[in-house]
């Protein structure tokens, strides 16, 4: 009997960073009672976690199936629990424990471990885990679980950042001997940002969600750069080209993307077409000029981006 430690569909840093992290703890901290703790993933790691794990000289989790777990193993998720971000078809029955910093949407047959607390990423709930547990993470898997909060916290910035966060994140840059962590969090960004390799169309589809709002279908893609005005220049044909096949593609109403720059603290919304600008003016206020409405410094999708535009929909019914 296995126990796998595994985040959610499309992995980000804080997800995969939270699977070894985790598993450290439940291997390292025997009051768990877990036995053979293995971190796996859902798929590939993305560019930015693969640029962390190449520079502290780590491998990446395994790549997890349903397939591959046999009946009696059970699975811990972290980072998520909503059943649609899950590795597709994980029986909901060998689910044992849930850690995790979203908003619970969770209907169990059966009792398990939960854990969840409204920090800005997983990483700082597993490390205030790890202190009340006296364990100590060695200093690569400090590094990472660093860098893990620093992503999800867009450095501290993001509306979702607690003091909590920052208390952690101190604890974690002494362990992994980083004295310069806004040096550190611009290597990130730098790494996050990335997008060289990417045609627009995978850059539509770099991270996005799909809302429904009073039943409409919004898709809303973000992109997290240090170079928004480089972006806009070169590639704002490119984009809204990828945005008029990705909308169709998906058939959804309305597809926004938002390049929001993390040193600049500032957010632009490519608009597509006369009736998403409607959305957009009326949503955050000022002009579409070019297809472009600056909203200012508001960052998080979560908390920022998509209420103003929800509350649009909910209005108009
Ligand atoms: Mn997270």
């Amino acid at each position: 009997m296995k126990t796998y430690v595994i985040g959610h569909l499309k992995p980000d840093t804080d997800s995969v960073v939270a699977a070894m992290s985790l598993a450290a703890l439940y291997q390292g901290a025997d009051c768990f009672g877990y036995q053979d703790v293995i971190p796996a993933i859902t798929e590939e790691v993305n560019n930015e976690t693969k640029f962390l794990l190449d520079k502290f000289e780590l491998s990446a989790p395994n790549v997890l199936t349903a397939t591959q777990l046999q009946t009696d193993d059970q699975v811990v998720l972290v980072d998520h629990n909503e059943a649609n971000q899950r590795l597709i078809d994980l029986p909901e029955k060998q689910i044992v424990e849930i850690v995790d910093h979203h908003k619970a949407n969770l209907n169990f047959n059966q009792p398990i471990f939960l854990t969840f607390k409204p920090w800005g990423s997983v990483n700082t709930i597993i490390a205030h885990m790890m202190q009340k547990n006296n364990f100590t993470p060695d200093s690569k898997l400090a590094a990472l679980m660093l860098a893990a909060i620093l992503s999800d916290t867009v450095g501290f910035k993001s509306a979702t950042c607690t003091p909590k966060d920052r208390d952690v994140a101190a604890w974690l840059a002494g362990l992994a001997n980083i004295d310069d962590v806004d040096a550190f969090t611009l290597e990130i960004f730098k790494a996050k940002s990335d997008v060289s390799k990417l045609s627009c169309e995978e850059i539509v589809k770099n991270d996005y969600k799909i809302f429904d709002f009073a039943g409409s279908k919004v898709m809303i893609d973000q992109l997290e750069t240090v170079e928004q005005d480089t972006i806009l220049a070169d590639k704002k044909d490119c984009l809204l080209e990828a945005m008029a096949k990705v909308k169709k593609d998906l058939g959804v109403e309305h597809i926004f993307v938002v390049i929001t720059d993390i040193l600049k603290l500032n957010s632009k919304l490519l608009v597509l077409d006369e009736s998403g600008a409607a959305v957009a003016e009326q949503a955050f206020g000022g002009q579409v000029t070019k297809q472009v409405l600056d909203i200012g410094a508001r960052l998080s999708r979560k908390k920022e981006i998509a209420p103003p535009i929800e509350a649009i929909f909910g209005a108009s019914k």
